[in-house]
């Protein structure tokens, strides 16, 4: 592939801005519009970061599609969407890639606001066939009579995505669903971000390995056609052996055509195969193989490492540093302490932790990598438990765990235990089990957007009876919070960020915090503010400009309102801060308890606010909601200016009519 090569490399492609336009290509012109769009993508994810090894295998698929296809009449649905670039590509939105994932640039995932071409938005996955089979449903009774005159609908799904179990409720209803038209394209490429797992994923191995089966079957049956009895009686044994040895039972069974597997990168077939399945009215399900990181070598050979690589250079790929070498040399030359990701301060703990009690068993739902989860299969093999994109199941399944004697940790990202919710609920919390929640990403997220924030867990969890909610505000605490939450005898959570931390040194010890205490990090006057986890930092910082006390609030639940009460009574208003949405979280839960007490003190809770936030790095998308530290004093200025002269103590510090000065870090 040729590397940083000017855009005279793109002709073909450069011609598209429209599927119309790709249309108008001739079909022998596909190839090479293939290889320019396969390099495309490649060099623009090298240059911002993103997802590409699952680009570069649908590079032929999006092509054919919107070759054959009436797009965007016709509707397609990328399952989960990481693999929907060469389809913005060819939709308008080649020179926006350029801003990929970057604030106020392409989001890395579908989304109808962004384009017509977008029939649906994804990014948390197995939601496709739902979502297709509604549009569906919505054509068949609204686009009249003549259902050939119908939109089709197509839903594009991983093999990873199709462990989801709304993958199959979508296809239990769509079997039993009357005169739609609906094609699953089951893109198989044998890898979720890692090795898939399960059963399923065993039976599409079969599948695959049984793939001349099909043309055996043609060849039986056209040897057989003169002898019609004998034909029957054939046909009739192998409907007894099916299961077997036809392939796709089980999607036929559930009432979908079975057909495939069929190479994805071989255009030819691909759009022949299309063409016909669009000619066609009905419950498809189209078994397609491609290969993650498909023409780029590095990727081919570690689809893992770019399954979504920050930038690098396609000439060299992604350069690994010796394992411990890179980070402390960059540090030593900075003259800091190397900062561990928060991921990774979860990952050494409960390596250490299994270490020390035989009983400890993690589960993932397919985020071995993300959560932190690498070592720990690799030393503790039988207790690992990647149960596949099921969110739901390995909550359950957790609790059933603890029910008999283990003492499951439940490795999970914000935004995806949002899928596991009632099992928090009742089979959880309800029934009071030892299940620890290890709740990554909380809080924003940054280049995922609004679709991957953690925005919700502390209000969706502090409403549940029996589960405690911790919030670390450096990485030390979230080593000891893991670790206490871990001995805890109920259901608790530790939510902890993205990324790195402050660059508090992790102690090895494992000290149990004091429970449902909060600590005093800064006397002050006037003003108290309140800071739950990440929120620490900035609060000091604005804190100090203000000469306000500020308080590590460490527990979402139970809260300290020892300390409130104390808080309340010796200042003239409160501040509460956290990241996660305003409307019902720790600062409202902090407004509860005060009105309880029957303590009468201005409160101002700051936080994410009532609208998603999209993506962009972390910092910026702070700065701009108003929560870095400036953004805090300005807001805090804001407030004490609009309070009721009645309301405002002449003790308070004067609004100011700009933001104050910081001090320096
Ligand atoms: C509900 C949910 N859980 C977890 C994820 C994280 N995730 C993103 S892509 C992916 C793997 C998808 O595998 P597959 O569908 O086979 O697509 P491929 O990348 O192999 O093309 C996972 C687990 C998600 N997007 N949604």
């Amino acid at each position: 592939m040729t590397q940083n090569a000017p855009d005279r490399d793109y002709p073909l492609l450069e011609q598209i801005d429209t599927p119309d336009d790709l249309r108008g290509l001739a079909p022998g012109q596909l190839l090479e519009l293939a290889a320019e769009l396969r390099n495309f993508v490649l060099r623009s994810v090298a240059s911002t970061g993103g997802h590409l090894s699952s680009n570069l295998g649908t590079v032929e698929l999006a092509i054919a599609l919107h070759y054959v296809y009436d797009t965007p009449r016709d509707r397609l649905i990328w399952d989960v969407g990481h693999q929907s670039y060469p389809h913005k590509v060819l939709t308008g939105r080649r020179q926006q890639m350029a801003q990929l994932r970057q604030l106020d640039g392409l989001s890395g995932f579908p989304r109808r606001c962004e384009s017509s071409y977008d029939a649906f938005g994804t990014a948390h996955s197995s939601t496709s066939i739902s979502a297709a089979l509604g549009m569906a449903i919505a054509s068949r009774e609204l686009g009249g009579a003549d259902r050939d005159n119908r939109r089709r609908h197509v839903a594009v799904i991983g093999d990873g995505a199709l462990s989801g179990g709304m993958a199959f409720e979508a296809m239990n209803h769509a079997g039993v669903t009357r005169d739609i038209d609906l094609l699953v394209i089951l893109n198989d490429n044998e890898m979720s971000i890692s090795p898939p797992v399960g059963a399923l994923s065993h039976y599409l191995t079969r599948l695959l390995l049984g793939r001349f089966y099909g043309t055996a079957k043609a060849l039986t049956q056209r040897l057989l056609a003169p002898f019609p009895r004998l034909l029957r009686v054939v046909t009739r044994l192998e409907g007894h052996a099916k299961g077997m040895l036809t392939p796709g039972t089980l999607f036929e069974e559930l009432g979908f055509d079975y057909l495939g597997p069929v190479d994805g990168h071989e255009l030819p077939v691909l759009l022949e195969t299309l063409s016909k399945l669009r000619a066609r009215h009905g419950l498809r399900l189209l078994h397609v193989v491609t290969r993650k990181g498909k023409g780029y070598a590095p990727a081919e050979k570690d689809p893992i490492l770019y399954h979504g690589p920050s930038r690098f250079d396609p000439a060299t790929g992604i350069v690994i540093a010796a394992p411990g070498a890179h980070a402390p040399a960059a540090a030593a030359a900075s003259g800091r302490p190397a900062r561990p990701s928060y991921t990774q301060v979860f990952s050494e703990w409960i390596c250490d932790m299994a270490a020390l009690d035989r009983r400890l068993v993690a589960i993932t739902p397919a985020m071995r990598e993300g959560s932190g989860l690498v070592e720990f299969e690799q030393r503790f093999a039988s207790r690992y438990f990647d149960v596949g994109i099921a969110e739901q199941h390995a909550v359950t399944l957790a609790a059933g765990m603890a029910c008999d004697g283990l003492k499951p940790v439940v490795a999970i990202y914000s935004t995806f235990l949002q899928r596991g919710y009632d099992q928090l609920i009742h089979d959880v919390a309800l029934q009071n089990l030892p299940v620890t929640v290890a709740i990554d990403r909380a809080g924003l997220v940054g280049a995922d957007g609004a679709t991957h924030a953690g925005s919700f867990d502390l209000v969706y969890l502090r409403c549940v009876p029996n589960i405690a909610v911790l919030a670390p505000a450096d990485e030390d605490e979230c080593r000891q919070m893991l670790y206490t939450a871990f001995m805890h005898e109920g259901p608790a959570a530790v939510r902890y960020p993205r990324g790195t931390g402050p660059g508090v040194q992790v102690r090895r010890d494992l000290i149990q915090i004091p429970w449902g205490k909060a600590q005093v990090r800064r006397a002050g006057h006037g003003l108290a503010l309140l800071a739950f986890g990440s929120m620490l930092a900035p609060a000091l910082a604005a804190g100090a400009s203000l000469d306000a006390t500020v308080i590590n609030m460490r527990f979402v639940k139970p809260l300290d309102r020892v300390l409130l009460r104390q808080m309340a009574l010796a200042h003239k208003g409160i501040v509460t801060l956290e990241e996660g949405v305003r409307m019902g979280g720790a600062g409202a839960a902090v407004a509860e308890a005060l009105s309880e007490m029957g303590l009468c003190c201005p409160l101002l809770v700051l936080g994410l606010p009532d609208h998603f936030v999209d993506q962009g790095d972390v910092a910026s998308l702070l700065a701009r909601l108003s929560l870095d530290a400036e953004g805090i004093l300005r807001s805090i200025s804001g407030w004490l200016a609009a309070l009721a002269p009645s309301a405002r103590d002449p003790s308070l510090p004067e609004p100011a009519t700009r933001a104050p000065e910081l001090p320096r870090r």
